[in-house]
């Protein structure tokens, strides 16, 4: 299964702007299940997926799309890390002039990506949609769980972002006092869009990396996730919000994680992330 399913001469690796990855990997995980389906279920509704953006009138598969094989899943959270970490620098994944897009999966994959997108650019910082926090030092026995992603990856980049979070711990309050206190809640937004948007923009480095887990979204808009959480973000909300960044910053790759697709005819979750995809593409061909 490949991204949108291109003829070969869009869709070749070694030439196309756009490398998905995915990363089908489901082992921390501590409520609902199914990520490790997540994958495949974006790239199966991405043939759904106009390639026309509507909104900058463009074909943003022009540059190319090449989707890579799968990284497997390992057998501990700590071999995940050193497995993604090592194929994300043997594939060359962050070569200038292409942009790598991650496919969750659990949010745990992110922490070895970025640190090999802070190994090769200068002062990345990181753009966080997600309705939980994940500063946990650690969360069910590792410090390589989903619920410690953005604490692993504070160890790589001091400046994160995180955009939509409206649930978080005791600990994480404690022990992460400056990033709670910038946390961008979808109150503040829906309060003052306009601040937050400055915000985001004022604190972002120039070289940025997005890490979107679905469950920012409310879970009307993406109810097939691991721990949905109401009171999230809307379509528009997400989109203008990255749209905005995108003029202004420098997209070194994006991630897409925590798509536990329901099954059935309810493909609203991994539509809402392949469409998602488009978008950026759209966004980071086009606005810079
Ligand atoms: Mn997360």
């Amino acid at each position: 299964m490949s991204f949108f399913r291109l003829p070969k001469e869009l869709s070749d690796p070694a030439t196309a702007k756009f490398l998905i990855q995915p990363v089908p990997y489901e082992g921390t995980v501590s409520f609902l299940k199914g990520t490790v389906n997540g994958p495949d279920a974006i790239l199966a509704v991405s043939d759904q997926v106009e390639h026309f953006d509507e909104e900058l009138l463009f074909d943003m598969t022009q540059h190319g799309v090449a989707t890579l094989p799968s990284i497997p899943p390992a057998n501990s959270p700590e071999e995940q890390f050193e497995l993604i970490y090592n194929t994300v620098r043997e594939r060359n994944l962050f070569q200038r002039g292409r942009i790598p897009i991650f496919l969750g999966g659990e949010h745990s994959i992110t922490p070895p990506i970025v640190r090999v997108a802070a190994e090769e650019y200068d002062e990345i910082s990181v753009l966080q949609f997600d309705a939980h926090a994940d500063l946990r030092d650690s969360y069910t026995g590792t410090r390589y769980s989903h619920g410690s992603a953005m604490r692993r990856s504070l160890e790589y980049t001091p400046n994160i972002v995180q955009v939509g979070i409206r649930s978080f711990s005791e600990e994480e309050v404690r022990d992460c006092p400056d990033q709670v206190k910038r946390f961008i809640t979808p109150m503040l937004l829906a309060g003052d869009y306009s601040f937050c948007l400055d915000q985001i923009l004022h604190r972002l480095s120039k070289q940025v990396y997005i890490s979107i887990d679905i469950d920012a979204f409310d879970p009307a808009f993406a109810p097939g996730t691991g721990t949905p959480e109401p009171g999230g973000l809307s379509w528009r909300e997400v989109t203008s919000i990255l749209r905005r960044v995108c003029e202004e910053k420098n997209i070194v790759g994006i991630d897409v994680v925590e798509v536990a697709p329901l099954g059935g005819n309810n493909v609203v979750t991994e539509f809402t992330a392949a469409r998602l995809i488009g978008k950026l593409m759209a966004y980071t061909t086009k606005l810079p």
